[in-house]
């Protein structure tokens, strides 16, 4: 099973912005009422990332807003965590409100913090959810047990100096606090996925579990390759792996995957489940532009499910 890619990749590119930008990656999405919403990474000339909105009809065409939504805070409480840039947002729709989850960098390494959005038009900041290093925070749709949960990924040392990271899970009253942590999944060791892994696209609720999409990446003789994967999560107990997809659902292959700032790479941070079965990932590739790849959802959950458990 493989994704297959929009013919009309990439949906989103640098010059569809109103202003010269480096590249647009990354992007959280959402369906609102009957727009298609993409939360792009937009990085600027300087280097400095923030998070800019794009509109759709269609979830094919889309156009960005004139001005971004949120920029790295330059004064006041969240200007020590976002002096270099705010990234990677992940959004998860919760008694409908919309929760955003994105990467702060500053010189204390990445953390994450949280905002929120009823329009996608005002967005407010709500806390600093992580110390550093911590990434990759994907919010459940819904409380599991009587708590809100999420996954992020700790980066830990791995030998002397390397950085790697599993997959945990931690839960939470209100979604500022949050303790409980537990193992999810680890790298493999010899596999495609043996340096690394991030949560990708938040959470999604099947009948056979929590479909979560991540990207693992692999260290090669030219450097990091990163590919997205599948697997099924226990609906009850999410920290328990039901079952993880044994190859990539979707590694770099098109020309746009290795034509730009990072070569070899896709990565998500939204997919969107349709009501005809469809799930529409959306990821960057090459960390440059914006591209779209779907598949039928029991597809995704067959292959989880023929995978070993983790
Ligand atoms: C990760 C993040 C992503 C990026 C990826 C590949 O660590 O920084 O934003 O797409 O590396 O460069």
């Amino acid at each position: 099973m493989k994704l297959k890619r929009y013919e009309g990749n990439p949906v989103l590119m640098a010059r569809d912005f109103p202003r010269p930008v480096n590249s647009v990656f990354n992007a959280g999405a959402a369906k609102h009422g009957d727009e298609y919403v993409l939360l792009n990474r937009v990085e600027d000339l300087e280097g400095l990332s923030c998070l800019w909105v794009a509109r759709s009809q269609d979830g094919l065409h889309f156009t960005p807003d004139p001005q971004p939504a949120m920029v790295r805070a330059t004064e006041g409480h969240y200007a020590t965590y976002e002096e270099y840039g705010i990234e990677d947002p992940r959004i998860t729709r919760i008694d409908g409100v919309y929760y955003i989850t994105y990467t702060c960098y500053s010189r204390y390494a990445p953390c994450v913090g949280l905002a929120r959005t009823s329009d996608f038009r005002a967005f407010e900041r709500m806390g600093i959810i992580t110390l550093p290093q911590n990434k990759d925070v994907v919010l459940f749709p819904e409380k599991v047990g009587g708590r809100y949960a999420r996954l992020d990924r700790p980066s830990i040392v791995v030998g002397k100096c390397d950085v790697g990271g599993d997959i945990w899970i931690s839960y939470s009253p209100d979604l500022l606090h949050w303790g409980d942590p537990r193992p999810v999944m680890q790298p493999r060791k010899g596999r495609w996925d043996n340096k690394k892994i991030g949560a990708g696209a938040p959470p999604i609720k099947t009948e056979q579990g929590w479909l979560e999409i991540y990207h693992g990446v692999r260290e090669t003789g030219s450097g990091v390759l990163y590919r997205l994967g599948a697997v099924l999560l226990d609906l009850e107990d999410p920290s328990r792996v039901i079952g993880r997809a044994a190859e990539p659902v979707l590694s770099p292959a098109a020309t746009e995957d290795f034509l730009g700032d990072v070569m070899n790479v896709v990565f998500t941070c939204g997919a969107i489940l349709e009501d005809d079965g469809e799930i529409k990932i959306y990821y960057g590739a090459a960390d440059q532009v914006m591209c779209l790849a779907t598949a039928p959802v029991d597809e995704v959950i067959a292959l989880c499910l023929r995978g070993k458990e983790a």
